[in-house]
């Protein structure tokens, strides 16, 4: 991941123009996923520390170690830290960089979705229980059976199942999973083992869960996404293809597959009529922000609907140094969305 030029940014200037603020300022966090869970907002976000590891385009310098959970009792209150949730050291399989989390709340029950590296290398996601949305999480022994790649994001329907989408290229090491084992070869190459660009992009996964949502209930499947003449989206669509951060949300009926291109910077999405897709394209939910990552998740709040994102502006620029913020989002009668800029002109 090449680190953005960063010198000719006026911050002061910048954070001015800013759609939203940091809702934290203590520490630096990242990768939001937003739920309402009895009728209080909980984010669940990565936290970003320095941790001194060189910058590389796996993304070796996102080397955190823990979560914390973030609480708001309304849209406009103060977000509120819950203090340590889930460390690594607490999870057996996993030895470092716990990214992109996600959460779940079943029969009285919580659930912190987590990817990180076990000792041999590899990104797994796994599963922490809880008593209370915002922890401590006890983390199950083992990662889930047959989970890989990174980025979980959890999809309750209506019927009280639940779906998983995961997954992420380059570093989230999604392309070295295209035969079903993971492929060791060039691990200093993020690009190995992609597609060409004139092949069907790889997509994210969708996995079925078991009732006890600690396991999947079938082998994950991929997560489609055409373009307006109903064609797989090509791996060298970079301002349109799946790169990581994958989240589902229902609106009117329809499924939004919301994601990030990666290194075109977007937040993107593709409607579809179930849980599985296929997707088609629809559009742009957010232009790029200062840093290299782009992370969501949208949730509904009283009526209202929000994108919860990140951006480096708090730490001028650093890419492994992010904020999450929240701006509205707003639909059009056809049901597209209506592109944000996370700074005003
Ligand atoms: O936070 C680490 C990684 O950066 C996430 O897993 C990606 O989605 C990107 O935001």
């Amino acid at each position: 991941m090449p680190e953005q030029a960063i010198d000719h940014i006026d911050f002061e200037t910048l954070n001015k123009k800013a759609l939203s603020k940091p809702l934290v300022s203590h520490i630096y966090t990242a990768d939001p996923s937003a739920h309402v869970f009895n009728n209080k907002i909980y984010i669940y976000p990565s936290h970003d520390v320095d941790a001194g590891e060189a910058f590389d385009d796996l993304g070796s310098h996102f080397a955190m170690e823990d979560y914390h959970v973030i609480s708001m009792d309304s849209i406009d209150s103060v977000a509120v830290d819950n203090g340590l949730a889930l460390h690594v050291n607490d999870v057996p399989w996993a030895e470092k960089q716990m990214w992109a989390p996600d959460a779940a709340h079943k029969n009285g029950k919580y659930y912190l979705f987590f990817p990180a590296k076990g000792y041999d290398g590899i990104f797994r996601i796994g599963v922490a229980v809880s008593d209370s949305p915002i922890g401590p999480f006890k983390p199950q022994p083992e990662a889930i059976k047959g989970s890989f790649s990174i980025d979980p994001a959890v999809l309750e329907e209506n019927d009280g199942s639940y779906y998983m989408y995961f997954g992420g290229i380059w570093g989230g090491q999604l392309q070295r999973w295209r035969t079903g084992t993971f492929n060791a070869e060039h691990p200093e190459n993020p690009t190995a083992h992609l597609p060409k660009d004139n092949e069907p992009a790889l997509t994210a996964k969708v996995a079925k869960m078991t009732d006890d949502l600690l396991e999947f209930s079938e082998t994950p499947k991929d997560v489609v996404i055409l373009d307006e003449k109903g064609n797989p989206i090509l791996a060298g669509d970079n301002e349109r293809r799946f790169f990581e951060g994958p989240w589902v949300h229902k609106y009117n009926g329809k499924y939004y597959f919301s994601y990030s291109t990666g290194d075109t910077h977007l937040i993107c999405y593709a409607i579809g009529d179930n849980p599985y897709g296929p997707f088609t394209y629809k559009g742009k939910i957010l232009n790029p922000v200062v840093g290299w990552t782009s992370h969501h998740s949208i949730c509904e709040v009283n009526g209202k609907w929000y994108l919860f994102y990140h951006d480096s502006s708090l730490s001028k620029g650093v890419t492994h140094l992010r904020s999450i913020k929240v701006a509205e989002i707003t639909y059009n009668d056809d049901g597209t969305i209506n592109t944000l800029n996370p700074y005003k002109d």
